[in-house]
């Protein structure tokens, strides 16, 4: 059997790496990205089959991501799957309170990293006429709550580039699946927040998702036969009814 390639965006911590351990266990080769090189080797190492293969560059400069893409077009030739899943939030102020760099931050990994990469793996994809988009969305990307406003537009825009792609590669044979998670217990809340403290509150009284458990629906999407495509998974924790609704024990 063929041996399949996927490529993992924001891969050395997280649902990135959870879905790295994964994919590696159903036999996938992988092109990890990510910013922290000793994270990405430290990985890397652990991981149980195939081959590996490592990029370490910054997603907010648009020419490394350039440069990434050309220094590995013989690999995205032969991608099977991408999973977009870098990403962040940064900050929870009210708009008229809100910091232009965060936003920026936000704007450039969530979106336009995400757009720059598919932008770069589409044309092979369309050649071969096969192919698994992955993007990481959130439930931020269909509803809004206070002080996220601006994390919650960058993820209801990968909803709807999501949606486009599906439209503009209708009768490709490219799938392509949004992942829609709640509350997660990853780095995420710590580097929004820029303190553990506040992170660890988040998370109180609580049962949260892991990387774990949404890298095993990423995992679960892509295995579904090729007539199969997974459109969107809305996946919250059992404690969490909706955004801001979050049941804790006293
Ligand atoms: C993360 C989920 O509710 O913190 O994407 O925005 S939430």
């Amino acid at each position: 059997m063929k041996q399949k390639w996927a490529l993992i965006t924001g891969a050395s911590s997280g649902i990135g790496a959870a879905t790295a351990k994964k994919l590696a266990e159903h036999g996938f080769n992988l092109i990890l990205t990510g910013r922290r090189k000793d994270r990405l080797e430290e990985l890397a190492h652990s991981l149980k089959a195939g081959e590996v293969v490592l990029a370490n560059f910054d997603l907010l400069k648009p020419s490394e991501i350039e440069k990434f893409c050309t220094g590995h077009e013989a690999y995205l030739k032969k991608l099977d799957v991408l999973v977009n899943n870098a990403g962040l939030a940064k900050g929870s102020e009210l708009l008229d309170q809100g910091q232009l760099k965060d936003w920026d931050v936000m704007l450039d990994t969530n979106v336009r990293a995400l757009l720059h990469i598919t932008r770069a793996v589409l044309p092979f994809m369309v050649a071969r006429q096969e192919g698994h988009i992955v993007n990481m969305g959130s439930v931020a990307g269909r509803w809004v709550y206070p002080g996220g406003a601006i994390y919650c537009a960058t993820k209801h825009a990968v909803r709807a580039f999501s949606e486009g792609l599906r439209m503009d590669l209708l009768g490709k044979n490219i799938r392509v699946t949004n992942i829609e998670p709640g509350m997660v217990n990853t780095e995420f809340s710590k580097v929004r927040f820029d303190s553990q403290a506040k992170a660890d509150a988040v998370y109180e009284g609580m049962t949260p998702l892991s990387a774990e458990d949404i890298a095993e629906t990423i995992v679960w999407s892509i295995a579904r036969p090729a007539h199969v495509n997974i459109q969107e998974i809305i996946i919250y924790p059992t404690a969490q009814a909706h955004v801001g609704m979050v049941h804790r024990s006293k």
